[in-house]
């Protein structure tokens, strides 16, 4: 029996409510598998837990979850009860740092049973290859004065070695996938990071002759993401670009409730952490219609992580079975509970 421990951070707004309903789905495929099991170590961190200690995860936190195989983690963030960079940068983005999470990888393609917004919608399937670790999301800057007088310098970092890993990790993607590359880039306007992020692609490029390339200003991309995500397979960008990219993803595939994403230690030193791409949604708490797909989706990006590439693609099949019943919540234009559709799935899975 091979045992996968994880250490699920539920966190806060729906990730208490679409987390515990995956794990249901999570232990059905274990037995349906046979010689599986997860083994589950829950942790309260989140904005509440912050209320009462002060912090979003105790000094020891990264210790704790050392021993686990994965994090498995909802959405982070409430606004009403902690400022979001604060819950941010305290928790989810402590952890990608600490454990060297070092690339997210965001797919989003045209999901069966979900109708797409584009307005004339081609198939479509793409991976976003987020640098994870520096960039835009930068502690390096600071205020001073106040008033009139306030400068407030936020500094955006760069390294050649955290910029090559991401380009690399991009290009071995499309080796197995379309053999397409699309950087991510706006060296019109940016004049230092972007010109250097340019220069890295195409030093990289040359490394991988068979893969057609190109580069986008993040402005057109994103147009292009509405008007054409058909010609795309992988792209690779900073990591606040790929932030706001994976949002359009999300958005095209017909809701951010659907995306997946998941935070890679790229050399297994440390646990990886596995996340959807939307967040709390505070406003749809406790109505029993949060989406769990994207939570779910993300679980089978895990049980591929893992090599169960077998059960990773029961559970997406059996996601899109499910949608194409029209049993979906209501982000997706469903009248279905949360519930519901973990039901639904669960039965897919079974028969
Ligand atoms: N699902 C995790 C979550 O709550 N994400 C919200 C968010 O704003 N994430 C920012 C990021 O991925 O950098």
């Amino acid at each position: 029996m091979s045992v996968i421990k994880l250490a699920v951070i539920p966190g806060d707004g729906i990730g208490k409510e679409v987390v515990p309903a995956s794990l249901k789905v999570l232990d059905v495929l274990a037995e349906l598998h046979g010689g599986l099991r997860f083994e589950y170590k829950q942790y309260p961190w989140s904005c509440e837990y912050y209320l009462e200690h002060g912090v979003m995860m105790p000094e020891d936190g990264i210790e704790q979850l050392k021993d686990s195989d994965a994090v498995f983690l909802g959405a982070v963030g409430n606004p009403n009860l902690v400022a979001d960079h604060i819950s941010l940068w305290g928790l989810l983005i402590k952890i990608r740092r600490e454990f060297e999470q070092v690339i997210n990888v965001r797919p989003a393609r045209s999901m069966k049973g979900v109708t797409s917004p584009l307005a004339n919608p081609k198939d479509f399937d793409l991976i976003v290859v987020r640098e994870n670790s520096e960039g835009e999301y930068s502690e390096s800057g600071g205020r001073i004065h106040s008033g009139k007088d306030e400068v407030v310098i936020q500094n955006a970092v760069f390294t050649r070695k955290a910029t090559e890993r991401a380009m690399r990790y991009a290009f071995e993607l499309a080796k197995k996938r379309r053999g397409k590359v699309t950087s991510a880039t706006k060296s019109n306007g940016i004049v230092h990071s972007m010109p250097f992020w340019d220069e890295v692609f195409h030093q990289v490029a040359a490394e991988y002759p068979g893969i057609q390339t190109e580069s986008r200003h993040i402005d057109a991309l994103s147009a292009f993401f509405v008007t054409r995500p058909h010609e795309y397979d992988v792209i690779v960008a900073s990591n606040l670009f790929g932030d706001i990219l994976t949002d359009i993803g999300a958005a095209i595939m017909g809701s951010i409730g659907i995306a997946p994403a998941a935070n890679i230690n790229i050399n297994g030193k440390y646990p990886s952490m596995f996340e959807p791409v939307h967040g709390s949604a505070p406003d749809i708490v406790g109505k029993g219609i949060a989406n769990p797909i994207g939570q779910l989706w993300t679980a089978s990006m895990m049980l591929d992580h893992f090599g169960y590439q077998d059960l990773g693609k029961n559970l997406l099949q059996a996601i899109e079975s499910t949608l194409e019943k029209g049993i979906k919540t209501p982000d997706l234009g469903g009248r279905s509970k949360m519930d519901e559709v973990i039901e639904e799935v669960i039965n897919q899975l079974k028969n």
